[in-house]
């Protein structure tokens, strides 16, 4: 690899790469090679009337996939690395046909209709290797706790949240939905009595919306855990494991996030901040802005405000919103026992937007039966999920987390789409 060469000596080495720049000199040709580590510059002094090396760098095109080999030389004059390679033999593997569709400030469609290009530039791939650190270090959280990891069917007979989103699938003889959430399986692990789980896995909503945080098909977080005393144990094992994944990020990505995307990474303290949902509203409120939704939950708007004023007040980047009205939550978070108007549940509000969605479940059956009712929801299209709670389940919540949110906000990146590694919109299938 590239990366390897500065510990070497000179001598002989062999590299690979895609072509970055040539500059074909009357004396001397370079080339800029990079691979998936770095990038190197390649040099070659050239002989008199040309020889066979010396016209195949001229006609490299930009892009191409070469092997080459040559002499490792030290050179603090080179600015790359302080290190070339003087080409002893060239071989392309892959020409790159002349012209480039894309360059780094081409638009986000256009870059997105060539990804592969795209993700050839650094700072774009980074988002990839950061990613893998992230979920690893997550995943190896829950195993260290002894989480089971499971994988649910995405093929559902019905729909895993709303009625709304929904994708559906012609399936043989009937039709079959997208799942949107694998809500109703994890909550099957803890009535299979399997007491911790977590999922990372795609989720699919039919949602026509182009904002920068919508896609109709995403990486979902999920984690579901049993013998909770209510939603805190949820949101206390959240912050525990994303403490988890951004310590592995900066540790591992942190010099590389701050020289290529000139950002530092901020490691969250725990606790993250609580803020009931009634009370959010009324800070933003007393600070002048009024939040315009009927049905009283936060819009973005909102969500930016009450993260500015915890960044204000506590210095943290994290907000965990509890208490949502029962009227705004899905049916199957559970009620206060007082007030049954408010839910134990919470949505997740970093640097000013929403990743994430926690709530401990209703697990009694009677109860869970009422609130079906309550939402004007038909029990016999649920049967299958109903089933779940027939014979016994322990209190259980947890939280579902959208991978590519967390990371445009981490990253600081303008869009989901830059986030994802290929992005799935309203009018975007391809590539
Ligand atoms: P919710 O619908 O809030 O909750 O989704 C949880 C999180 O998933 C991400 N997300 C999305 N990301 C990109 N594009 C979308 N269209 C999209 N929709 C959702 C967000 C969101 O916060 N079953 C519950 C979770 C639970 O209670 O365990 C659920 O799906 O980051």
């Amino acid at each position: 690899m590239i990366s390897e060469l500065s510990a070497l000596d000179d001598g002989p080495v062999a590299v690979a790469g895609w072509v970055e720049t040539v500059r074909d000199q009357k004396k001397v040709q370079f080339v800029v090679l990079r691979d998936e580590s770095g990038a190197l510059q390649l040099v070659r002094p050239r002989p008199e009337g040309d020889d066979a090396i010396s016209t195949a760098i001229s006609a490299l095109t930009l892009g191409s996939f070469v092997a080459v080999e040559g002499q490792l030389k030290h050179d603090e004059r080179v600015k790359l690395g302080g290190i070339e390679v003087k080409v002893d033999a060239l071989a392309v593997a892959s020409a790159s046909e002349p012209e480039q569709p894309v360059a780094a400030d081409s638009s986000i469609d256009k870059r997105l209709d060539h990804r592969f290009l795209d993700l050839r530039n650094p700072a774009n791939a980074l988002v990839f290797r950061i990613q893998t650190t992230f979920e690893h270090a997550l995943r190896t959280w829950w195993v260290e706790h002894d989480y089971i990891e499971i994988h649910t069917p995405k093929l559902m007979a019905s729909p895993s949240e709303s009625r709304a989103e929904l994708f559906q699938v012609p399936y043989f003889e009937t039709t079959a939905y997208l799942s949107q959430s694998p809500q109703h399986f994890k909550q099957m692990a803890q009535a299979a009595g399997f007491g911790k789980i977590f999922e990372i896995a795609d989720a699919f909503r039919a949602d026509p919306s182009f904002t920068a945080r919508h896609a109709t098909e995403f990486t979902s977080i999920d984690a579901e855990i049993s013998w909770i005393d209510s939603h805190e144990d949820v949101m206390a094992m959240q912050e525990a494991v994303l403490v988890a994944g951004f310590q592995a990020v900066a540790a591992k990505h942190g010099e590389e996030i701050e020289r290529l995307l000139g950002l530092t990474v901020q490691v969250p303290t725990v606790p993250f901040p609580r803020i009931p949902l009634a009370e959010a509203i009324r800070i933003v409120a007393e600070r002048g802005y009024i939040v315009p939704r009927a049905d009283g939950d936060l819009d973005p708007e909102g969500e930016r405000r009450i993260s500015a004023y915890v960044q204000e007040e506590f210095g943290h980047d994290f907000v965990f919103v509890t208490d949502y009205a029962s009227g705004i939550r899905p049916f199957y978070h559970l009620r206060y026992a007082d007030d049954p108007s408010l839910t134990k549940s919470y949505d997740l509000v970093y640097r000013g937007t929403e990743i994430s969605t926690g709530a401990q479940r209703e697990h009694r059956l009677d109860v869970l039966l009422e609130q079906v009712a309550d939402k004007g929801l038909d029990p016999a299209e649920m049967e299958s999920y109903l089933e779940f709670f027939r014979y016994g389940v322990p209190p259980h919540g947890g939280f579902g987390m959208g991978l590519a949110r967390l990371l445009m906000l981490l990253l600081e990146r303008p869009s989901i789409r830059e986030t994802t590694y290929l992005f799935r919109g309203p009018n975007r299938l391809k590539p």
